[in-house]
């Protein structure tokens, strides 16, 4: 399994609201993904002040991290080849306008300061083991197969 590589992805507040949890993890699901850890919390200040560190002292920071800690998130991590790639293309661009049809953010968003998801960003390496272990432990990473790997895997 080690080609294969986990990234951190959440619900945002708004996608919570608006009902669309099951909706995104099908969509991981039915990618091949393996979801190997789940929580639905409420994020603290400190929690998203840190998971936010790099926009700190940007005219948005404020108002996400007042957003992101408003009501509950689900928080994820998903497995598969080249899964940190893979997700963001899934998710979308950063602005739901941007964002081509067919995307998450393509599909269920408007606005940029609610595009419902959050997942780790494979053009900063390293990001998805940051995120992974800020919001969960280790022995909440479920190691196990899924039945149709060998189907989706060559
Ligand atoms: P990403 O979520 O696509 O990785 P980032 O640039 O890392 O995008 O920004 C983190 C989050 O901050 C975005 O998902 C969005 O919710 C919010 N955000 C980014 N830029 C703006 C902005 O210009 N106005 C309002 N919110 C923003
Ligand atoms: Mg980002």
């Amino acid at each position: 399994m080690s080609e294969h590589d986990r990234t951190f992805v959440m619900v945002k507040p708004d996608g919570v609201q608006r009902g669309l949890i099951g909706e995104i993890v099908s969509r991981f699901e039915d990618r091949g993904l393996k979801l190997v850890a789940g929580k639905f919390m409420q994020i603290d200040r400190d929690l998203a002040e840190e998971h936010y560190g790099e926009h700190e002292g940007k005219p948005f920071f404020e108002g996400l991290v007042e957003f992101i800690t408003s009501d509950p998130v689900f928080a994820m991590v998903w497995e598969g080849k080249d899964a940190v790639r893979q997700v963001r293309n899934m998710m979308g661009e950063t602005d739901p306008a941007e964002s081509p049809p067919g995307s998450i953010r393509g599909d269920l968003g408007l606005d940029l300061g609610r595009n419902v998801i959050h997942a780790s960003d494979h053009e900063d390496p390293g990001s998805n083991e940051r995120e992974i272990s800020l919001f969960f432990d280790e022995d909440e990473l479920l190691d196990y197969e899924r039945v149709d790997e060998g189907w989706l895997y060559e």
